[in-house]
């Protein structure tokens, strides 16, 4: 049997944190898929189709990665999917008590199960929404960020 495993978020955009992630999980599962969530009422820096053409392109080279958007319930996603495993990375103790919340929730409502990864210490801090707000004004974050992504964000950032 295939074993699957989901690493679900909002990738707006995907950062070195989610990439090492998935890469650990990539090691474990024979196939992991990244689910982007559609949030009709959060208007990102990125659409969705550009989210997940960016993070086709950083995850292209494990083979075992297929990027897909949902919207709704994650555990629906699993459940279409047959997907027994939701992996997650924990950054620090605040993400421990939203993290663990869901978690319960999502294993109530389905039994899938949740498996937490700790992020790599070097991107404890990263968020998605730092990055934009450091780019925004200037900042470096060529190491947060894969290249393709760099350039995307100078992109869309120069546009305004
Ligand atoms: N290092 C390691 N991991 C990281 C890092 C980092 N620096 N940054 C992010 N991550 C991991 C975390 O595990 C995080 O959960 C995940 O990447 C995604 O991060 P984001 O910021 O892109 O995404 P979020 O937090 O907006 O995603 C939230 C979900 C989409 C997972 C959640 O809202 C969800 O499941 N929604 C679907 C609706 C649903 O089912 N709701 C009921 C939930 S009980």
């Amino acid at each position: 049997q295939v074993r699957r495993a989901v690493c679900p978020g909002s990738f707006d955009p995907i950062t070195n944190g989610h990439l090492d992630i998935i890469a650990r999980a990539a090691k474990l599962y024979d196939v992991v898929h990244v689910a982007v969530m559609i949030n009709k009422s959060k208007k990102g820096l990125f659409g969705i189709d550009e989210r997940i053409d960016l993070i086709r392109q950083v995850t292209a080279e494990y083979g075992n990665v297929q990027v897909e958007s949902f919207h709704g319930l994650l555990v629906d996603f699993c459940k279409q999917r047959d997907i027994p495993a939701i992996v997650k990375g924990l950054r620090a103790v605040s993400d421990f008590d939203y993290e663990l919340q869901m978690a319960q929730m999502n294993n109530g409502l389905s039994g899938v199960e949740t498996l937490f990864v700790p992020t790599n210490p070097t991107y404890s801090f990263l968020s998605s929404s730092l990055v934009k707000e450091v780019a925004t004004w200037g900042g470096d974050v060529s190491h947060l960020v894969p290249p393709v992504v760099l350039e995307a964000l100078n992109r869309r950032l120069g546009e305004n």
